[in-house]
């Protein structure tokens, strides 16, 4: 199945693109599609849309559209709990060591990439980024 990741612009601004994706490989997972983008403040507010009532949601905003971010379709078994637990917890001090979060995250907000939290997210944001792709790929 595939699951939807990207580096966010923290990680591509510091140059530690290359050292996640060699980790994201290392733990199983394929590129099946990838795209740099600035992402517009409309295409960052509709991606988080579901946080739009939380008190750090303009900052997020702000931040996601602050530089380049690398998205990135990826697949493997288990492919939305396998990234889960290899990016680690939102907040890096909570984060597991060798976790993605806890090697190249700042901060809770500045926390170096994002993945889907669930299949139906998934299927949601992987679509989001790379609309060529057809609903049939995501099983
Ligand atoms: P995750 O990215 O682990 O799924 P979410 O979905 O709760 O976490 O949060 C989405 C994004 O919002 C996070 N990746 C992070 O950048 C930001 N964020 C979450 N909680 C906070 C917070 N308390 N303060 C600032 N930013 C936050």
């Amino acid at each position: 199945m595939l699951t939807l990741a990207i580096i966010k612009p923290d990680a591509v601004h510091a140059g530690k693109t290359g050292k996640i994706l060699a980790h994201l490989e290392g733990a199983g997972f394929q590129i099946r599609a990838a795209r740099l983008v600035k992402l517009t403040t409309a295409q960052a507010e509709a991606f988080y849309a579901v946080h739009r009532d939380r008190p750090f949601y303009r900052s997020l905003v702000a931040f996601m559209t602050s530089g380049p971010a690398l998205a990135l379709a990826l697949e493997r078994d288990d492919a939305v709990t396998r990234l889960r637990e290899v990016i680690g917890a939102t907040d890096p001090a909570e984060a597991k060591p060798g976790t993605v979060r806890k090697l190249y995250a700042e901060s809770k907000e500045r926390n170096a990439i994002h993945a889907s939290d669930s299949p139906e997210n998934a299927a949601r944001e992987v679509v989001f980024f790379f609309p060529e792709r057809e609903l049939r790929d995501l099983g």
